[in-house]
């Protein structure tokens, strides 16, 4: 027979367990349920991704469609697409149209930045930080870097234009949120091609030509893209050998956005009228 005070302390002990079996249960159901949001969010992610996917091969197949009536063009129209529920922004870029970030001198650099709304110290910083990053020499600029400043990051000037845009994220000066805003503008290694202003968009006009604002080159690209589009698409050939960006943005549940920008060469052979050459 159990004395009183031990059954007191048996109940103790198993009240105890009870309550570490509890917190051993929720720990877990915690853990199950975090797990489950995780699992979530990865499905949703993958959905958005596959939804862009989409957009980019729907953008594709426009471009390059046999009908002129519905045939996409390069000059930045934006469509908006559905794919499995989630709704899509899907436009197209010129890359021929684009500011070429290797072939552009301090001057052009400068209306850049400005244009894309780069002031005082900031603008000084970034124009002779990309000045220096490409030049030859390894004098530095007032505002600038050459490989000293670089090299505690494990990296050296690279004293020639810029591979990627990508790439700018080291230059001194330059923030993501301006890498962003450069990437609808600018590129680098478009081949051996000359800029064409023909689907370009204004600023990239300015910045490749005198960095007016108002140039006549200026004044009629602006009055094609306010009214002469639906004319220009339909009498547009199909672009062979031309390379552009199609950039899908998919917007999931609560706001949260994928996208997807892929460069593909057009018309390169008859079997296969597009050629993805980068994906990011
Ligand atoms: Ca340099």
């Amino acid at each position: 027979m159990i004395a009183p005070a031990e059954r007191g302390y048996a109940m103790v002990a198993a009240v105890g367990g009870i309550a570490v079996m509890a917190a051993i249960a929720a720990t877990l159901v915690t853990v199950a349920t975090s797990r489950i949001d995780t699992v979530q969010a990865e499905v949703t992610r993958a959905q958005m991704q596959a939804a862009a996917d989409a957009g980019v091969i729907v953008a594709l197949g426009g471009l390059t469609s046999d009908n002129p009536g519905s045939r996409w063009t390069i000059d930045g129209e934006v469509h908006d697409l559905n794919f499995d529920g989630i709704p899509l922004k899907v436009h197209i870029e010129d890359e021929h149209g684009k500011i070429m970030l290797d072939r552009i001198s301090d001057d052009n650099i400068g209306w850049l930045l400005e244009a894309l709304g780069v002031q005082g110290r900031q603008l000084e910083i970034a124009h002779d930080g990309f000045v220096d990053w490409t030049d030859q020499d390894d004098d530095t600029s007032p505002e600038g870097a050459e490989s000293e400043y670089y090299t505690e990051r494990g990296l050296l000037a690279r004293n020639d234009g810029p591979q990627s845009i990508d790439e700018l994220a080291e230059v001194r000066g330059f923030t993501p949120q301006l890498l962003d805003r450069f990437r609808k503008f600018a590129t680098v290694d478009t081949g051996e091609v000359a800029f064409d202003p023909k689907h370009t968009t204004p600023l990239a006009i300015q910045v490749m030509t005198d960095g007016v604002t108002d140039s006549p080159a200026i004044l009629q690209r602006r009055r094609e893209m306010g009214g002469q589009r639906t004319a220009l698409a339909l009498s547009e050939p199909k672009l062979a050998k031309r390379t552009v960006s199609v950039v899908a943005v998919a917007t999931g549940p609560g706001g949260a956005q994928f996208t997807r920008r892929a460069v593909a060469k057009l018309g390169v052979k008859v079997q296969s009228p597009w050629v993805i050459r980068y994906v990011e």
